[in-house]
């Protein structure tokens, strides 16, 4: 009896009296023929689909991010059920909703103690690996190796904790993240049982601090304004209330890294009624090696000074900000493209590629100026939306694109699918492999079940459930609002008219709204669990917003 068939025996065993599992898709004397996969599961920070390029070119080229969908299935319709760093990576590892494994927002601990896949791969073999951005305030537990940052980490010579340990690395952070993934690879792909890690890259998050490489990278490029970019909010209470604005909630200083001595001379809002955000910058700023701040205050040096000799206010300012943004959100982007083709190559160089899945996406999505915003949270399409490539030579048709609705909480079920384990019942999402392999199931969803709690909290976004179908989008906001809202978005893909209230969608509605209670009691959600949580955050002192 090899090692598998004996761990897979051990785990029925265990899990037995635990938890029922569901039938995995894949027949499994076939999976004991078959190698098991590698799996390398790349997740960015707020990496938005509008700014990778196999899905638009408008902003930039990602040709190795290209490369991975050239070689396997990209999906138009991956999304998030809540959109939101801690929550999304809570249901990465258990294929649950947030009210099921209790991280509901960025401010609550994860229970490592709970089921999780790398836990179910451990079991049977598999050396698990977790390495960059975490998040989830606990310790990793399934991984035989971590190194994760501490919190939203650094992007220059960041800390991180490894293995309980804090240790400081000089470098940029995407650079750094890459070399620990491929010299982890390098120490365990010679053995028996294959290996699965979680390469979860800081970039591009706030204040998207490009790296050593990209610092001039679109210097001369101005990019496309979105037609939103000046929006109005007209019928969306919710929208006009979030402080997440490119206008009046992004600072110079800080995030688009103008010298806060001249942003301070000019008295320009938000930065003048917030002087944190110039220490933010410059303990930031201190980080830096003596070479590293070099190149950097030479890579703003000119711009800096065109600023302080402009009198920009008003619309002009806001279309300037918005190339500032652009500018370095792209330039940790490129970062990322460039790594991801490191480890690419790598892989190929070793033999790997055949037999690993790489899946490459994002925590959630995220506003490149669409409705004049930047972050995510909302259930608008820019946040909700996802990058997802996943690549499987042999196994997953190259170039192919997949329409069907996917959610982060199938990955969990996908990857233990792959991998030959059972998956188990309380897990919330489906495998992906019947449609990975181009079959997707008759009765695959057609519908998909969105909440977010966080609020009053950072961007002041409202707390919000709802539904979307292939067309129509359906949500609520409520707690200090009861506002629904509806949209069309064959007709309206932009999301700017909100259509609640026109008779001629009201049969449409009164679908939408039966078949979402019917999700809601599906997957176990209710008023009284969101009443409960309100009342917990407000407890535990959440009742300021803050941008
Ligand atoms: C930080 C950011 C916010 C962001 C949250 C959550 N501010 O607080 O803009 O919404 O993280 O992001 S910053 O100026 O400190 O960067 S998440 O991706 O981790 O959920
Ligand atoms: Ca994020």
């Amino acid at each position: 009896m090899n090692k598998y068939v004996l761990h897979g025996l051990w785990l029925s065993t265990l899990v037995a009296g635990s938890f029922s599992c569901k039938q995995s898709s894949t027949d499994k004397a076939d999976q004991k023929k078959k190698k098991r996969p590698n799996i390398i599961y790349i997740m960015t920070d707020d990496h938005a689909y509008q700014a990778l390029s196999a899905y638009n070119d408008k902003l930039i080229e990602t040709p190795n991010l290209d490369r991975l969908a050239d070689q396997g299935m990209m999906f138009t319709q991956s999304f998030v059920t809540n959109s939101i760093s801690e929550p999304s990576r809570a249901t990465l590892l258990t294929g649950k909703y947030s009210h099921k494994n209790g991280v509901i927002d960025n401010a609550t601990e994860f229970d490592g103690s709970q089921m999780t896949f790398p836990k179910l791969l451990q079991d049977t073999g598999y050396h698990t690996a977790m390495i960059g951005k975490w998040h989830l305030k606990s310790e990793p537990t399934g991984f035989d190796y971590w190194k994760v940052l501490p919190g939203q980490g650094n992007y220059y010579n960041p800390d991180f904790i490894e293995m309980g340990e804090r240790v400081r690395d000089t470098g940029y952070v995407t650079n750094i993240i890459t070399d620990e993934v491929i010299n982890w690879i390098d120490k365990v792909k010679g053995k028996d049982e294959p290996f699965s890690v979680l390469y979860h890259h800081k970039a591009p998050h706030r204040t998207w601090w490009p790296g050593p490489d990209h610092l001039n990278t679109f210097d001369d490029k101005k990019f496309p304004e979105p037609k939103t970019l000046f929006d109005n909010y007209k019928n969306r209470k919710a929208a006009e209330a979030a402080l997440m604005e490119i206008d009046s909630n992004m600072y110079l200083s800080s995030d688009l890294k103008v010298k806060p001595k001249y942003v301070k001379q000019k008295g320009l809002y938000p930065d003048a009624n917030n002087s944190g955000r110039f220490s933010a910058y410059k303990s930031r700023y201190n980080r830096m090696t003596e070479e590293q701040q070099k190149a950097w205050d030479k890579a703003y040096a000119e711009r800096n000074e065109e600023f302080n000799n402009s009198d920009m206010k008003g619309k002009e300012l806001v279309r300037w900000k918005y190339q500032q943004y652009m500018k370095d959100y792209l330039r940790c982007i490129a970062s990322v493209d460039d790594n991801v083709g490191r480890l690419l190559d790598y892989l190929k160089e070793n033999g790997l590629k055949e037999n690993t899945i790489v899946v490459y996406t994002s925590d959630q999505g995220f506003y490149l100026g669409e409705h004049g915003w930047f972050d995510k949270r909302f259930m608008y399409e820019q946040s909700l939306r996802m990058p997802l490539i996943v690549r499987y030579p042999g196994e997953v048709e190259a170039g192919t694109v997949n329409d069907d609705i996917v959610l982060n909480l199938d990955f969990a079920p996908t990857i233990l699918d792959y991998a030959g384990t059972d998956i188990p019942d309380e897990m919330q999402g489906r495998s992906l492999k019947p449609v990975l392999e181009g079959q997707t199931p008759k009765d695959w969803r057609e519908a998909m079940y969105y909440h977010y709690y966080e609020y009053p909290a950072w961007h002041g976004v409202k707390r919000h459930y709802g539904i979307r179908t292939d067309r129509y989008k359906l949500i609520h906001f409520y707690y200090d609002v009861d506002k629904w809202e509806f949209y069309d978005l064959k007709k309206d893909s932009l999301e700017l008219h909100n259509e609640i209230d026109n008779p001629e969608y009201q049969d449409e509605i009164k679908r939408l709204k039966n078949r979402m209670q019917e999700l809601r009691e599906k997957y176990g959600d209710s008023d009284s669990l969101s009443q409960k949580y309100i009342e917990e955050w407000i407890e535990s002192g959440h009742t300021e917003n803050r941008f």
